[in-house]
């Protein structure tokens, strides 16, 4: 029934917060929602996500050609998935809803060199709060990689579930050996939030994703639910078709969050039947130092900002949490009218606005992908000082 997994005092009020999301469309994340369901963590730290395996992250450069690159970046965009959009229900036993977080906020991690992989660097910055948008960059400068994209939400209900439309994408850049760069342009999944009734909300992924090369490789990752392609939750079916150095094409299928393999191939990269990714085997050592002070974070820093939020809301002390989260929204309103009031804006610090895109209209024009056009954040090329010394 209703609210089985809600703590009873809290039914009521997940109640109306349901019926406040069915009645509404646009920004979920400012809605006020019941103690239960709110996670201590801000939607700057997300893109921490894509660093989940450095290892494959740093293998996309060791390829030999860009057909065998493709298939690495594949397989290292569908190891992230499990990270993504299943980790919060794994470790805090169903989805939440992550710390709305303020314009300029800011998160820096990096992921230390192990068995030659490389360093890996990620920095994230709250660009836009009406609507939220998190742009942010990781780079292994070591192997020539750097991918930088950005991201917000488009939120509807239907047929009892949230629908998330991310808008945003993101670009991998490659450095080459002969010199020349390979761009790859990566969108993402739809996702739809179901067993909000019961109050225990979980990710499906459902629609298409892609991720297209300017050497002409293409890859359209459809993902289904239960009841479809294998009957499971979580399932997807990537085919892949290159050109480079010769026509070839490949599927693979599997569940995202477990095992997927190899269905169909053309070409002599992989091989029917071949296993391709196995989410649930043991990782090296994949320790992030996130959040830590450089000295160039201050007060804007997420976990700085949000620590006694956090603190409260871990600690089930939800008069502080949300006392102090007044404080922080308070603050901000009175900034945005003293800008208003200067005639100035914030500053970015680490983006630039960018109207339209290009690589996204150049590359997304291979899929006729809608929209056609779409804002981007350029990444100025700031990492700060400490970030880039070893
Ligand atoms: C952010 C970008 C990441 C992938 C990702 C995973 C989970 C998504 C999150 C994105 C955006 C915000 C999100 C969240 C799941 C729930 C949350 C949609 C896309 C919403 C705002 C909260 C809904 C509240 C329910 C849990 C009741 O790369």
């Amino acid at each position: 029934t209703v609210g089985d997994a809600v703590p009873p005092a809290q039914r009521s009020s997940w109640i109306s917060f349901l019926k406040s999301i069915a009645s509404f469309s646009g920004d979920l994340s400012s809605m006020t929602a019941p103690p239960f369901i709110l996670s201590p963590v801000s939607l700057t730290e997300f893109p921490a996500y894509w660093c989940e395996h450095p290892e494959l992250f740093s293998a996309i450069s060791d390829a030999p050609d860009s057909e065998r690159r493709a298939i690495a970046v594949l397989k290292w965009f569908i190891s992230t998935l499990r990270a993504q959009y299943t980790s919060r229900t794994e470790t805090m036993g169903s989805e939440k809803k992550p710390l709305n977080p303020v314009l300029g906020e800011l998160f820096y991690g990096h992921w230390p060199d192990e068995n030659g992989r490389g360093r890996l660097d990620l920095l994230v910055e709250q660009v836009s709060h009406h609507p939220p948008v998190t742009a942010y960059c990781m780079e292994n400068r070591s192997k020539g990689l750097l991918f930088c994209g950005h991201n917000g939400q488009k939120t509807s209900f239907s047929g009892g579930s949230i629908i998330v439309k991310q808008v945003g994408h993101a670009v991998l850049k490659v450095k080459l050996a002969d010199g020349n760069t390979e761009d790859f342009l990566i969108t993402f999944p739809r996702l739809r939030i179901d067993g909000l009734w019961y109050g225990s909300p979980y990710i499906e992924l459902v629609d298409t994703s892609y991720i297209i090369s300017s050497t002409g490789s293409v890859c359209t990752i459809d993902y289904k639910g239960k009841g479809y392609f294998s009957g499971k939750s979580h399932s997807f079916k990537a085919n892949l078709s290159v050109s480079a150095p010769m026509h070839a094409t490949y599927a693979v299928e599997g569940l995202w969050h477990m095992q997927s393999k190899v269905a169909a191939s053309s070409g002599s990269a992989l091989a029917k039947g071949d296993p391709f990714f196995d989410a649930t085997a043991p990782q090296e050592d994949v320790t992030a130092v996130g959040g830590e002070d450089n000295g160039e974070m201050g007060e804007f820093e997420t976990r700085r900002l949000w620590e006694k939020v956090a603190k409260g809301i871990r600690e089930g002390d939800f008069e502080m949490a949300s006392r102090e989260k007044t404080k922080i929204e308070n603050e901000q309103r009175q900034r945005r009218r003293d800008e208003a009031a200067a005639g100035t804006k914030w500053p970015l610090k680490h983006f630039e606005y960018m109207p339209s895109d290009e690589t996204y209209e150049w590359l997304g024009a291979v899929v006729r992908i809608t929209p056609s056009t779409e804002e981007g954040y350029r990444f100025v090329g700031n990492w700060p000082a400490s970030m880039t010394k070893d």
